[in-house]
């Protein structure tokens, strides 16, 4: 079999939505599928991805920031992206590794800029030093509607055992979540070259199938040789 991983170069997709649309299930699975290819690729995070992130990451999401208001929020955020990138997505890609990532830039816009009230210059600026010309080749929307997406999440706490009290942003009121739906739809459309909207309300494998049919479709050297 071919190793396409040697034809080309490496891409780097991020998957980005509401909270709950099954991103974290489809990382994972996307995951084992290059590598089924013979793909050499790595899946992360954001916040996180690198031991600074994931502090900033927990400081966050305890909800330690929101007093500083969304702004600082944003500010916080990209400070995570810039050493996720240089550590961890830069390198990879530069040694031919594919970087799949839970979120990316596009949640900044969506949460605090397009639903927080954030300037947009405010996040350009800071897209454009935290990216530093690391834009995705492709980015999956999983699209849902917020009340199905929050029920998976309660089912998860309770099959986990766990109170269903949700993280910082998990906590907000419902008409929130449905702006924040619409954000990542308005940046879907402005960026059309780069963003797939994919319902997230099917089963997990047909969605699975659903991502796959985008990616080797976006990417056709992953089936180069390949006999699947
Ligand atoms: N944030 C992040 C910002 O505000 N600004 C930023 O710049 C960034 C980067 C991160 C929080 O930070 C905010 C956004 C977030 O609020 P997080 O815990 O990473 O926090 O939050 P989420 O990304 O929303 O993670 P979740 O785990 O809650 O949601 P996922 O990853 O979308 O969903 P997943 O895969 O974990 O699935 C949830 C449950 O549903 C089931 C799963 O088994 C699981 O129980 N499920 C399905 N059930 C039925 N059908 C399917 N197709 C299913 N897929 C999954």
């Amino acid at each position: 079999m071919l190793d396409a991983s040697k034809t080309t170069r490496a891409r780097f997709i991020t998957f980005e939505g509401g909270e709950g649309v099954g991103k974290s299930t489809q990382v994972k699975r996307l995951l084992q599928n290059l590598q089924r290819h013979d793909i050499a690729a790595v899946r992360t995070r954001e916040p996180g991805g690198t031991p600074k992130a994931e502090a900033i990451r927990s400081f966050i999401l305890q909800g330690r920031s929101e007093s500083w208001g969304a702004g600082a929020e944003a500010v916080l955020f990209a400070a995570a992206r810039l050493d996720h990138v240089n550590q961890l997505i830069a390198p990879n890609l530069a040694n031919g590794t594919w970087v799949l990532s839970d979120r990316f830039h596009d949640s900044t816009r969506a949460y605090q800029g397009l639903t927080g009230g954030v300037d947009g210059k405010l996040i350009d600026a800071l897209e454009s030093l935290a990216l530093d010309g690391h834009a995705p080749d492709l980015t999956i929307m999983l699209d849902m509607d917020p009340v199905a997406a929050f029920k998976r999440v309660a089912d998860r706490a309770v099959e986990d055992g766990l109170a269903v009290t949700g993280d910082r942003f998990e906590k907000e009121e419902l008409d929130w979540h449905i702006r924040l739906r619409d954000g990542f739809l308005a940046i879907a459309r402005d960026n059309p070259d780069r963003c797939v909207v994919i319902s997230a309300a099917q089963d997990e494998d047909a969605l699975e199938k659903a991502i796959w049919t985008v990616v080797s479709q976006r990417f056709p050297e992953l089936l180069a040789g390949s006999q699947a």
